[in-house]
């Protein structure tokens, strides 16, 4: 597979690296990605219309089982090459990743410093005051908060509500000094994590684009790199520092 030298010298001159993930980085660990059509039981609905407040506070029972089904399929995933690429570049050069991924797949494949936009589906809170709620895994029925006895809910980001402010303040502030930042696996539709990669480029950014389709983000790329994640990145390692 051949690279672009000028990406290839950008990468091993880098001191600053951002790397931002969207569902399509765990597609090859066979999570289904956010837009993928749902199935099964779940296939008459969107995921938008069930990742919200108004959801949970409709069908708390309804939303609660969606996500223990989310979590049904992720829990046999496995971080694929693509987890892992990102990993070893964190090895070689400061890296933050910064997903929207709510599956934890890059702290498994052994990335540290990871910044989570939209939540985790590995932890739960109380609706009402926060607390973290522990679950034993499955857990097919509704959980009540230990201290309010409130609904405990998993602790994502809904549509309509803000991201956390600490994770999006320091994701952002790397995205304005980041050397490459590269966009990997998002279809760029979910604000304001998709307004990312123009701030990235906006702050002088060389950016990447890894994605098998083409997507608003294409516009902004120095380089496009078409084809699955699992595939490009651990040859973009190779390529870039050969001797392993
Ligand atoms: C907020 C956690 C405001 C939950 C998620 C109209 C216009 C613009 C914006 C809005 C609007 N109406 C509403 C909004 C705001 C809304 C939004 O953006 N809506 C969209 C749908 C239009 N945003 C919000 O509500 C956000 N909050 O705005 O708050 C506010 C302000 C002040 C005060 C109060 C409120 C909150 C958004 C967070 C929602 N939560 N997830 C859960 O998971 O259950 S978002 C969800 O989508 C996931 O996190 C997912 O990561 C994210 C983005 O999707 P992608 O990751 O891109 O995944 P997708 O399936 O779309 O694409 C996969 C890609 O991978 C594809 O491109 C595919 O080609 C590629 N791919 C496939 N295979 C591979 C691959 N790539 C590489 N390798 C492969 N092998
Ligand atoms: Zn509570």
């Amino acid at each position: 597979m051949q690279f672009d030298p000028a990406l290839i010298a950008a990468l091993r001159a880098a001191t600053r690296l951002v790397v931002f993930t969207g569902a399509g980085v765990s597609a090859e660990s066979g999570v289904p990605t956010f837009r993928d059509a749902l199935t099964g039981l779940w296939a008459r609905f969107r995921a938008e219309d069930l990742a919200t407040p108004q959801a949970f506070a409709h069908d708390p029972q309804l939303v609660w089982q969606w996500y223990e089904w989310r979590r049904e399929l992720m829990r046999s995933a496995q971080p694929n090459p693509a987890h892992r690429a990102i990993a070893e570049l964190q090895q070689r050069v400061e890296t933050v990743v910064l997903t929207q991924n709510v599956d934890g797949l890059h702290q498994r494949a052994g990335s540290r410093h990871v910044i989570e936009l939209h939540g985790n589906i590995w932890r739960n809170r109380c609706s009402a005051c926060a607390a973290k709620v522990d679950c034993p895994e499955p857990h097919p029925s509704l959980l009540h908060c230990p201290h309010c006895g409130a609904l405990a809910r998993p602790d994502v980001i809904w549509f309509g509500e803000s991201l956390p402010q600490t994770a999006w303040e320091e994701g952002f502030r790397h995205c304005t000094s980041a050397e490459v930042f590269f966009c990997v696996g998002t279809s760029s539709l979910v604000e304001p994590a998709a307004s990312l990669p123009s701030v990235a480029r906006a702050s002088g950014a060389r950016v990447v684009q890894l994605n098998p389709v083409a997507t608003a983000h294409d516009a902004l790329a120095h380089h496009v790199l078409r084809g699955p994640a699992g595939v490009i990145l651990p040859a973009l390692l190779q390529a870039a520092w050969p001797a392993g």
